[in-house]
């Protein structure tokens, strides 16, 4: 497919924070609010594209922070880009290249790039992904997705949000877990709650050494256990997937597609967690879900807590059918009330999210509220002053 290009004519950051609905607790702890860098693409054209630079307030799960992520944008990726004609965003994941490493500047950059070149050809981002795809990968008019929920203070603090979860319409329960807060409290859940669709994730808690405690969730009927190890463990994953009946989902430990092939080959996994913002792009995204389809792997998309920019962007790569297992994108309510972005993501029948009409990431972004998203940062900001 021909498609006309766009130039890029400026590239702007936002940096906003705003309240969780609900805070979410890991083994690695807890931001106390989201803080997110939304990029504004401008082409000579007129289109006005947008992507989410997903992070953290602590390097916690990712090591790029807001402050790390606009610094290596500002300085090094946005320069290369300006003035440059885009037809296919593998140009532009082509030009960044040689910035070694930050994924998830580069993902917020080209994700709004993706947008721009969409609403350019006046076409959903969901069909711009898919024209890059074989036939047969046409998408979905939903995304199937699920809820993660952290670590809470008690069992029965556990049991009542999934239980308001599930009354919501989700229909696949993620739960947190870390050391001393494991196999009994998933004992106890399961025992309470014997019907639900149940997963674990323990975001690299473990090591193997711990493998006979792993073993003990096998009787729980556990759809997947998420990344159980070290975000460099391929290899001792691939050590304790034999060990286990419970599928070992891969989430941290896999940054490209050729991660992936590595840990397809050692056996390290059987399902595959993607993040589009771990992997650097839409670009490689695509990359890992063709090396998915070809290995029939199963693939779901996770997230960040992203806010309706990131989200939207994320909905329509989960419409497409090789993602093939519930997504950790949840409605617009279990995140932000308001959000960045609207209408809201509503959840569907099914425990799914439609994928909105309107071309590239087809909802909008409300500028009253970035500039509150922005007020809201810059009172909170946490960081000692840096000396530059
Ligand atoms: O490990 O999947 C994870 C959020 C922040 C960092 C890491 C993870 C998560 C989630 C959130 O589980 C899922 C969501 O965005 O709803
Ligand atoms: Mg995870």
């Amino acid at each position: 497919m021909t498609l006309k290009p766009i130039t890029i004519k400026s590239i702007q950051l936002h940096t906003v924070a705003l309240p969780f609905v609900e805070v979410l607790k890991t083994s690695f702890g807890s931001d106390p609010y989201k803080v997110t860098v939304l990029v504004e693409v401008t082409t000579a054209e007129g289109q006005h594209g947008w992507g989410e630079i997903t992070v953290e307030v602590s390097p916690g799960y990712a090591s790029e922070t807001p402050v790390v992520a606009e610094h290596i944008a500002v300085n090094f990726l946005i320069p290369k880009l300006i003035g440059k004609q885009i037809s296919d965003p593998a140009e532009a994941t082509k030009i960044m290249r040689p910035v070694r490493g930050f994924e998830h500047a580069k993902f917020g950059i080209e994700a709004a790039i993706w947008d721009a070149l969409a609403k350019r050809n006046e076409m959903r981002l969901a069909d711009l992904f898919a024209s890059f795809l074989p036939p047969g990968n046409e998408p979905r008019p939903a995304a199937n997705v699920g809820v993660s929920i952290g670590i809470k203070e008690s069992v029965e603090a556990t049991i009542a949000t999934i239980q308001k979860r599930y009354n919501e319409g989700y229909r696949r329960i993620k739960l947190k877990i870390q050391p001393g807060w494991d196999v009994d409290f998933a004992r106890a859940i399961r025992a309470a709650l014997p019907d639900i669709v149940m997963m674990l994730d323990a975001n690299s808690a473990y090591t193997l050494k711990d493998a006979d405690h792993l073993k003990k969730l096998d009787d729980l009927n556990l759809l997947m256990i998420e990344q159980p190890l070290a975000e460099t463990d391929i290899w001792e994953h691939s050590k304790l997937q034999p060990m286990l009946k419970t599928p070992i989902c891969l989430d941290e430990s896999i940054k490209s597609a050729n991660d992936l092939r590595l840990a397809i080959h050692l056996g390290a996994l059987r399902v595959l967690n993607l993040k589009p913002v771990r992997v650097g792009g839409y670009v490689e995204s695509l990359e890992i879900y063709r090396v998915c389809v070809e290995n029939s792997l199963p693939l779901w998309i996770g997230g960040m807590m992203e806010t309706g920019v990131g989200r939207a962007a994320n909905v329509a790569f989960a419409s497409l059918p090789g993602v093939t297992m519930p997504c950790d994108i949840s409605a617009t309510n279990r995140y932000y009330e308001p959000d960045l972005t609207e209408p809201p993501f509503v959840l569907g029948a099914g425990s799914t999210l439609a994928v909105p009409s309107g071309a590239g990431i087809g909802i909008e972004v409300q500028m009253d509220r970035i500039e509150a998203g922005k007020r809201y940062w810059q009172e909170r900001v946490p960081y000692a002053p840096l000396s530059v």
